[in-house]
């Protein structure tokens, strides 16, 4: 997969992308993961990308040109079809891991970080494909929202997760994770369960699963709505439900 994230604050994006497992996804070649500076297509001696809204008000807004400029030249260099040019701003759809796995079927991904008070409506209008906020609070500008889509969409590529690892999430990842524990088997008198030490694999399976879910239904019930249940787990929940209330 091939990412540019195009921006005016090419630093914020720096660090994120250089570290651990994304940056080993980058080194093993699942991904090449490109900072564009939307600096890079202004041409006149102030380098100008923002300008003040007509019709006046507070604040400035990214002009139109640079962001047309940057996007087709990426798409003309692109060497994949079907481009995905997404713009960053928290009048998006809120993004979740089903956008993150749609994201992940993509060969191609633009993401334009909006900055300032907002961006050209012409840009929404004829180069963006899909909105998207990360969530219902203000940030200052798109770029850690970036990173964030980046980060959950990377780690969906095929390879990047092991084998293992991404055929229990592909079942489960819509449910909160059950606790995790490591040694020592007591801490200050807390102890770790005891089918965790059994290495009765069916049990420790149907624990989990359990935990799963009555943690999902203490903390998120609005995720079980979504969620693919088996009928022995539906009685299940139905039993946590009773015991609570
Ligand atoms: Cl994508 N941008 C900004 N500026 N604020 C946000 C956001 C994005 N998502 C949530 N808040």
């Amino acid at each position: 997969m091939k990412i540019d994230l195009v921006t005016i604050f090419p630093g914020i994006l720096e660090g994120p992308f250089k570290e651990s497992m994304i940056k080993r996804a980058a080194d093993r070649g699942l991904v090449d993961i490109d900072l564009v500076d939307l600096r890079k297509y202004t041409y006149d001696r102030h380098r100008q990308v923002d300008d003040a809204p007509y019709g006046g008000g507070y604040g400035m807004i990214l002009k139109p040109e640079p962001l047309f400029e940057a996007v087709e030249d990426l798409k003309n260099k692109s060497v994949c079809e079907g481009t995905w040019v997404i713009l960053l701003t928290p009048q998006g759809q809120r993004f979740n891991q089903h956008r993150a796995l749609k994201l992940a079927e993509k060969k191609h991904l633009i993401l334009i970080c909006g900055r300032y008070e907002g961006v050209d409506e012409r840009v929404r209008v004829a180069l963006v494909d899909e909105e998207i906020s990360i969530g219902d609070y203000v940030l200052t500008g798109g770029e850690l929202a970036a990173a964030v889509v980046v980060d959950a969409v990377v780690r969906l590529l095929p390879g990047f997760l092991e084998d293992e690892a991404s055929a229990d999430e592909s079942f489960s990842e819509l449910l909160l994770e059950y606790p995790h524990y490591t040694r020592p088997a007591a801490y200050r008198g807390m102890e770790v369960p005891p089918v965790l030490l059994s290495g009765n694999h069916s049990e420790i399976g149907c624990w989990r699963r359990k935990q799963s879910l009555k943690r999902t239904y203490e903390r998120r019930p609005d995720l079980l709505q979504q969620a693919d249940l088996l009928p022995k787990e539906k009685v299940f929940l139905e039993e946590i439900k009773k015991q609570q209330s």
